[in-house]
């Protein structure tokens, strides 16, 4: 690998190999996370890279695109027929630019936004604070119930009082269904937009473990590595005509210059995969998967945010171990297991050293892991997190992870056809 880096950048070619090193060797559980195939790699580091095409198919401010009008239909015509939707824009360079393109196409700086609060789970582009979406909107924050669960009730209720041109269904740590009907009837009982981020969870709902979004939403976003185990980039759907000309408009020349050709390939890529057989089989895994874990640890005596999951991700709340998600992390990363630390509902402690941590399946379940290796995953886990200054200990458990780690291939073949 890297053979063309070796001499000429001996000093990049070290980093990246190491990098490659702690894949290959570590368990990875950031539920945001996944590897992608030597296919998507291939479009990904192709000649795409050396292309301007600012506009869009057949509308462009560049000569010489005629093949790049293809691969972007290409991309388009798959995304429309996985996620059963009219529209798709395959621009955005990932998910964050992506919801920024929503604000920017359907509503004027000072409007309302409702979105999950970050320490529920929501993603700091639905009105967070420190964000573009909380520093030049007007930005309400509904939170989930202390049992962990959306409180729609109080989606209503704040929908009802601040009056939102937007409301986010959608989030980055929830462990749950999402009621995208509900968000629909209290959107209309204000007659504010829905946009919902399937960020996380694209890779199920085309496998059909989650509902789909878009009989609800005005406007759906979604990142293209998560679950759907793509490159980094992101495309925004809608049913909508009116919109989508206004999402067109806002990504280029509103947000953006040039779109990455190279990625829109690789998107294309990716959807055909997700297209297979083998890619329903895996999300059916990475569920079954997580779940798996979710049981486990709870044996083990850890307690989980709604005391489980249905979908690729679970909360571990800390609290009762004494030990706080950054402290937990750092634990786990002494021993090659990735996760990391997330706050939990009404999290007395702060964003960057909250209560919990959070862990999913669908990067192991990339490489293969079922039911027995999680159980083991699991018996790692809470050891790591019980052997704090035990070094010997935790060197065994590395020498575990390494092990495990090794009979699992980086690039499978399982899931891709
Ligand atoms: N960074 C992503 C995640 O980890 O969920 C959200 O943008």
């Amino acid at each position: 690998m890297f053979e063309r880096l070796k001499d000429f950048d001996p000093l990049l070619y070290k980093y990246l190999t190491q990098e490659y090193e702690r894949q290959v060797s570590g368990i990875e559980l950031i539920a945001s996370e996944n590897y992608v195939s030597e296919r998507v790699l291939e479009a990904l580091g192709s000649i795409l890279t050396n292309k301007y095409s600012e506009g869009y198919p057949k509308a462009r401010y560049y000569g010489g695109n005629q093949f790049i009008d293809r691969i972007e239909k290409l991309a388009i015509k798959r995304a429309k027929r996985l996620f059963n939707v009219k529209y798709v824009n395959v621009q955005p360079y990932s998910g964050s630019p992506a919801n920024h393109a929503v604000y920017l196409a359907l509503l004027n700086p000072g409007d309302t936004v409702m979105g999950m609060s970050l320490s529920s789970g929501g993603h700091l582009t639905h009105g967070y604070k420190v964000s573009f979406s909380g520093i030049y909107y007007r930005s309400v924050s509904y939170s989930v119930n202390d049992q962990g669960y959306i409180d729609y009730n109080q989606v209503a209720k704040l929908a009802k009082k601040y009056k939102p041109r937007l409301i986010w269904a959608g989030a980055s740590a929830y462990p749950r269904v999402i009621d995208y009907k509900r968000f629909r009837e209290i959107a209309d009982s204000v007659g504010a937009y829905l946009a919902i981020d399937i960020a996380h969870i694209a890779g199920l709902i085309i496998a059909g473990l989650h509902p789909s979004p878009v009989d609800y939403a005005d406007v759906v976003t979604t990142t293209t590595h998560k679950t759907l185990r793509g490159p980094r980039g992101a495309m925004i759907m809608t049913n909508n005509r009116e919109i989508i000309k206004k999402i067109n408009k806002a990504v280029f020349p509103g947000l953006q210059g040039g779109p990455h050709n190279h990625v829109t390939a690789a998107i294309a890529v990716a959807l055909k995969e997700a297209s297979l057989k083998g890619f329903k089989r895996y999300a059916r895994q990475v569920v079954v998967n997580a779940q798996a874990l979710a049981e486990h640890l709870k044996n083990e005596g850890l307690t989980l945010i709604t005391d489980g999951t249905d979908n690729h991700l679970m909360l571990v709340d800390l609290t009762p171990l004494g030990i706080s998600g950054k402290q937990a992390e750092e634990l786990l990363e002494k021993v090659d297991i990735s996760v990391n630390k997330n706050a939990i509902p009404n999290d007395a402690r702060p964003p960057w050293d909250p209560s919990g941590i959070r862990i999913g399946t669908p990067a192991i379940t990339t490489r293969g892991f079922k039911e027995a290796e999680v159980e083991k995953v699991a018996n790692l886990i809470v050891r790591t997190l019980t052997s704090e200054g035990n070094s010997q200990a935790l060197a065994q458990i590395k020498k575990e992870v390494n092990n495990l780690a090794s009979k699992f291939p980086l690039f499978s073949e399982e899931w891709l056809e």
